[in-house]
C-alpha cells in the first residue's frame, strides 16, 4: 500500500489562460438577471446589499459550471487526492477573490459602473468568512487557493461554524467580544448537500463479543448519534479552470434514539450530561495557541474528522468496493495540527471493527494515509486530552489508542531495551496524576510524514520537541516552509502595485512569483523608485482615510507607517513595541527637538477572551495611544493607532500601506509567521528577530534590506539557562526602567494608578519569560537605524523594491509544490 511508488508529479500544471470568456455586457446582463430572478428586485429599488447578492449570484453561475466540470473530471480520472483536515479555514471575503481568479475583476468593475454601482465600495457588503483564529487558519485558506490554481485534486474538510471568530469592539480602551454572524443575511458561496449527510456516534459503551472460533469482536453501543450536514464552498483556482471544494460540516440532532443506552440505565439522565447535537458546530473556539481542554472542543474535532472520513470512504467504495488494498494509494490526509488527530484511531476503528481487517493490515493503511503538520513548540498549545474524557465520549477509540500505544511501546523497547525514561517520554499516554492522551505523539506515530512550517522551526521540532522520534523514524520529520497566495495578498489587495509590476515585467509573476526578481534590475532606477513609492504613498493615503473613518485619529501619510498585525500573545511581544513607543515619547518630551522622522505605529490584534494579560496589553496600547495622540507636544512626530477588529479584510487594507513590518517574537517561539511574508511582498521593510520565516526572508532579501535585532535561538537558551534576571536589565538601562515604571503610574490611566501593573509585574517579578527586557536595547538600536534609513528616500525605495522582488520563495504555490513532491505524491489533473 505504499503511496510513494505509484504517482509522480507532473510539475505545476497551472492554468495560463482565461477559461471563462465573458464581456462587460454579458456581465451586466447576468447581474440584472439575478437581481430580477434571484433577488426579486430591480435596478431602481436595489440597495448595495442587493447589488452585492446579485453580483455574487452572477459569479456563482460561472463558479458552479467549473465546479461541476472539475468534479466530473476528477471522478472519471479516479485520481489520488489530498484531503486537508483543518478545524479552521480563515477565508475572508470571496467575491473579489473569485472575480480576480476568473480574471473578471476589471470587466465586472466596468459593467457595474455602467449600472451606477461602484464595485470596490459594494465589496464592503460581504462579511468576512472568519472560520479561523489566525495564521493556522489563514494558511489553510492560502493552501486551498494554490491547490486549485495548480490543478491538484484536493478537498478541504472542516467545520461549518455558525459563529466565526468574535467581532472585537474597543470600549474605553478595552476589548469587548461580540458574536460574529457571518451568515445572517445568507451566504451566496455555500451550497448545502443534504444527499451527502453522515451520522456519527458519541458516548455509550463497548461490548466485547466472542464469535464461534473464540475471536474477539468489539461493538460500540453509542449513547447518541449526531448528523453532519455538509456545506460546500467552491474554491476557484487562478485562471478559472479547476474549482475544488471546501466541505464544512454542520451538526444537527438526529432522529435516532438509542435503545441500548436507554435499557442500560436511563437515557434521560445520561443525556443531560452530554453535549447537545446542535451545539457542536455553533462556535469557533477563540484560542490561538492555548488549549482550553473543553469536552465540546474534543467533540468538534471528532465530529468533523469522523464525518470527513466517512465521506472519503463512501467515495472510495463507490469505485473500489470492499477492496481496501488501494486506499492509501488514492487517499492522503493532511492533519493541520493535532486538531483532527482523532481521525487516526477513527480510521483504525473502521478498518478493524467494521471492515474486519487484521490490526497489522489496518495499521499499515493508516500510517500510509496520514501526514501531520506541527505549527508550534509552545507547551500550552500542545494538545492533551484526559484519558477519562476520551473514555466517556469515545470509549472504543480509547481502547484503540491504548492498543496503538502498547504496540508502539514494544517498538521503543526494541530500540532502547529497558529504557523506561524514553518510554515515559514517547508514550502516547502521559502517566500523570490525571492520565492524558498526547495528541502530538499519537500524530507522529500514526503518520508517514511530519513537518514543521519553517526551516528553524522544523529543526527545533527535530531537536527539541521530538528528538527520539527522529532517531526512531529517520526521515519522517521534515520541513515545508509556509507560503501565502499572491493572488489575494498582492494582485487583489494592492491593485496599483500589481499594475505597476505587470507593466514593468509582465504578468507571469501571478503564477510564478520568482519572476518578481526581474524587478531587482530596477531597484536603483530613480524613475521606477518614484513610481513604486508613489503607489505606496497612495496606499498610505487610503489607509489614513480608513483610520480616520474607524477611529477618528488623523495621521500624516508622510510619516513612517509602522505596522504590527497578528494575534495578541506575549511571545509575539506587542509590549516590546509599546515600550519602544514609550521610549520615543519620553525622548520627545525631554527634548522637543529630538530628531526623528514622523512615525505612526499601527496595531491590529485580537486577544483570546480568557487571556487576561493579552487584554491588558491591548488596553495599554489604547490608553498610551490616547495620551500620545492628544499630546500636542509630540503628536506632530508620533501617533499610535489601534485598529479594532483585525481580520482578513482589514489586513487587505493595511498591508499595502505599510512601510515597516514588525516581526519581533522571542527567537524560537514563532513557528513561521505568514504576515511577515505578506508585508514584505507589498514592499514593507521588516524589523525583526531571527525567528521563524524571518530567517528565510533575511536570506532572500539580504542583510542590507532588513533590520534584524535581538537574541538568537541559541542565545535565548543560553540566557535562560544562565539564570535570566530581568532586573539586571531594568536597573542598568535608565530609559527601560523609566518606561516600565511609567506604565505603573496613573499617567496613562488617570485616577487608576495600577490599571497596568500586571504588565510590569509580568516583566519583572514574573521573570519576563519572553525576554522583552533582554532584547529592548538592541530593538531601540534597530529602530534608530530604520529611522535613519527612511530619511534617505532613494535608499528606502531600493530596499522596498528589493523586498517585493525577493519574495518569490514565499508563494503558497511553492509550499504546495513541496508538499506534493515530497509528501503527497499527487499528479495534477487538467480540467478541460
Ligand atoms: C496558529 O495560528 C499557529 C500555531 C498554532 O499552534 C496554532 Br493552535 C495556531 C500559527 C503559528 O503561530 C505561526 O507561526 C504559523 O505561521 C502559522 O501557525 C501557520 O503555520
Amino acid at each position: 500500500t505504499s503511496n510513494t511508488s505509484k504517482a509522480k508529479t507532473k510539475g505545476q500544471g497551472a492554468a495560463t489562460s482565461v477559461s471563462i470568456q465573458l464581456d462587460k455586457d454579458d456581465f451586466k446582463q447576468a447581474v440584472i438577471r439575478n437581481l430580477h430572478r434571484t433577488l426579486g428586485t430591480d435596478e431602481n429599488k436595489a440597495n448595495k446589499h442587493a447589488w452585492w447578492k446579485a453580483t455574487s449570484a452572477a459569479m456563482q453561475e460561472l463558479v458552479f459550471e467549473r465546479l461541476r466540470t472539475t468534479q466530473k473530471t476528477h471522478y472519471l480520472n479516479d485520481t489520488r487526492a489530498v484531503h486537508y483536515f483543518s478545524a479552521e479555514f480563515l477565508m475572508g471575503r470571496l467575491l473579489s477573490n473569485n472575480m480576480h481568479n476568473f480574471e473578471l475583476f476589471d470587466t465586472a468593475k466596468r459593467a457595474l459602473k455602467e449600472l451606477g454601482v461602484d464595485l470596490v465600495d459594494m465589496l464592503e457588503e460581504e462579511p468576512d468568512m472568519a472560520l479561523g483564529n489566525g495564521g493556522l487558519g489563514r494558511l489553510a485558506a492560502c493552501f486551498i487557493d494554490s491547490l486549485a490554481t495548480m490543478e491538484f485534486p484536493a478537498i478541504g474538510y472542516g467545520i461549518h461554524y455558525e459563529h466565526g471568530l468574535f467581532r472585537q469592539e474597543i470600549r474605553n480602551g478595552a476589548q469587548i467580544e461580540r458574536p460574529d454572524s457571518w451568515r445572517d443575511y445568507g451566504n451566496p458561496w455555500e451550497i448545502c448537500r443534504p444527499e451527502s449527510i453522515q451520522q456519527i456516534s458519541l458516548y455509550g459503551y463497548v461490548e466485547t463479543k466472542y464469535d464461534e472460533d473464540g475471536k474477539i469482536h468489539k461493538e460500540w453501543h453509542p449513547g447518541s448519534i449526531v448528523t453532519g450536514v455538509p456545506w460546500d464552498i467552491p474554491i476557484v483556482g487562478y485562471g478559472g479552470k479547476t474549482v475544488n471544494v471546501l466541505r464544512l460540516w454542520q451538526s444537527q440532532s438526529s432522529e435516532y434514539f438509542n435503545w441500548d443506552v436507554f435499557n442500560a440505565g436511563g437515557y434521560v439522565d445520561a443525556q443531560r450530561e452530554n453535549v447537545e447535537s446542535e451545539t457542536i458546530s455553533k462556535v469557533l473556539y477563540p484560542n490561538d495557541e492555548t488549549e482550553a481542554g473543553k469536552e465540546l472542543r474534543l467533540i468538534q474535532q471528532y465530529f468533523f474528522s469522523a464525518c470527513s472520513l466517512k465521506d472519503i470512504i463512501r467515495r472510495y467504495k463507490r469505485v473500489h468496493g470492499d477492496d481496501w488494498s488501494r486506499f492509501a494509494e488514492q487517499v492522503v490526509i493532511q492533519l493541520n495540527d493535532t486538531h483532527p488527530a482523532i481521525a487516526i484511531p477513527e480510521l483504525m476503528r473502521i478498518l478493524v471493527d467494521r471492515a474486519e481487517l487484521s490490526w497489522n493490515v489496518a495499521w499499515e493503511i493508516c500510517t500510509q494515509t496520514f501526514a501531520y503538520t506541527n505549527h508550534t513548540l509552545l507547551p500550552e498549545a500542545l494538545e492533551k486530552w484526559p484519558v477519562r474524557m476520551i473514555g466517556k465520549i469515545l470509549p472504543r477509540h480509547l481502547e484503540i489508542i491504548y492498543e496503538i500505544n502498547h504496540r508502539f511501546m514494544a517498538e521503543v523497547d526494541a530500540k532502547w531495551p529497558g529504557n523506561n525514561e524514553i518510554k515515559a517520554k514517547l508514550s502516547i499516554i502521559e502517566e500523570s496524576n490525571e492520565k492524558m492522551v498526547r495528541m502530538g505523539n499519537l500524530s507522529v506515530v500514526g503518520s508517514f510524514a511530519v513537518n514543521g512550517v519553517a526551516e528553524i522551526h522544523s529543526a527545533l521540532v527535530k531537536s527539541q520537541l521530538f528528538p527520539e522520534f527522529n532517531e526512531l523514524y529517520p526521515g519522517k520529520l521534515t520541513n515545508v516552509t509556509n507560503g501565502i497566495t499572491p493572488r489575494r495578498w498582492l494582485k487583489a489587495c494592492n491593485p496599483s502595485l500589481s499594475a505597476l509590476i505587470t507593466k514593468k515585467i509582465g504578468g507571469d509573476w501571478i503564477l510564478n512569483l520568482d519572476k518578481l526578481d526581474d524587478l531587482s534590475a530596477f531597484a536603483s532606477n530613480k524613475t521606477f523608485q518614484n513610481q513604486f513609492m508613489k503607489v505606496k504613498q497612495q496606499n498610505k493615503l487610503a489607509l489614513a482615510e480608513e483610520i480616520k473613518k474607524l477611529t477618528g485619529i488623523i495621521v500624516d501619510p508622510k510619516a513612517i507607517f509602522d505596522i504590527q498585525i497578528k494575534r495578541l500573545h506575549e511571545y509575539k511581544r506587542q509590549h516590546l513595541n509599546l515600550l519602544h513607543i514609550l521610549a520615543l515619547y519620553r525622548r520627545l518630551l525631554q527634548d522637543p527637538d529630538y530628531d526623528m522622522h514622523p512615525r505612526v505605529f499601527i496595531f491590529g490584534a485580537k486577544a483570546a477572551p480568557g487571556y487576561a494579560l493579552a487584554k491588558t496589553i491591548i488596553y495599554a496600547i489604547n490608553v498610551v495611544a490616547d495620551k500620545i495622540n492628544n499630546d500636542s507636544r509630540v503628536n506632530e512626530k508620533l501617533k499610535v493607532v489601534f485598529l479594532p477588529n483585525y481580520r482578513v479584510s482589514l489586513a487587505e487594507k493595511m498591508i499595502p500601506a505599510a512601510d515597516v513590518s514588525q516581526q519581533i517574537s522571542t527567537a524560537g517561539k514563532e513557528a513561521s509567521g505568514t504576515g511577515n511574508m505578506k508585508l514584505a511582498l507589498n514592499g514593507a521593510i521588516t524589523i525583526g528577530t531571527l525567528d521563524g520565516a524571518n530567517i528565510e526572508i533575511a536570506e532572500e532579501v539580504g542583510e542590507d534590506n532588513i533590520f534584524i535585532f535581538g537574541l538568537t535561538v541559541d542565545e535565548v537558551n543560553e540566557t535562560l539557562s544562565a539564570g535570566y534576571n530581568p532586573y539586571d536589565y531594568y536597573y542598568s538601562n535608565e530609559e527601560l526602567k523609566a518606561t516600565i515604571d511609567w506604565l505603573d503610574s496613573d499617567y496613562f490611566t488617570p485616577g487608576n494608578p495600577h490599571a497596568l501593573s500586571s504588565l510590569k509585574h509580568s516583566l519583572l517579578e514574573g521573570g519576563d519569560p519572553y525576554l522583552v527586557l533582554a532584547d529592548f536595547e538592541d530593538y531601540c538600536k534597530a529602530n534608530l537605524a530604520l529611522d535613519l534609513a527612511y530619511r534617505d528616500k532613494s535608499k528606502w525605495a531600493k530596499m522596498a523594491i528589493l523586498n517585493t522582488a525577493k519574495m518569490g520563495k514565499f508563494t503558497s504555490d511553492r509550499s504546495i509544490k513541496d508538499y506534493v513532491e515530497r509528501i503527497w505524491k499527487l499528479d495534477s489533473c487538467q480540467v478541460k
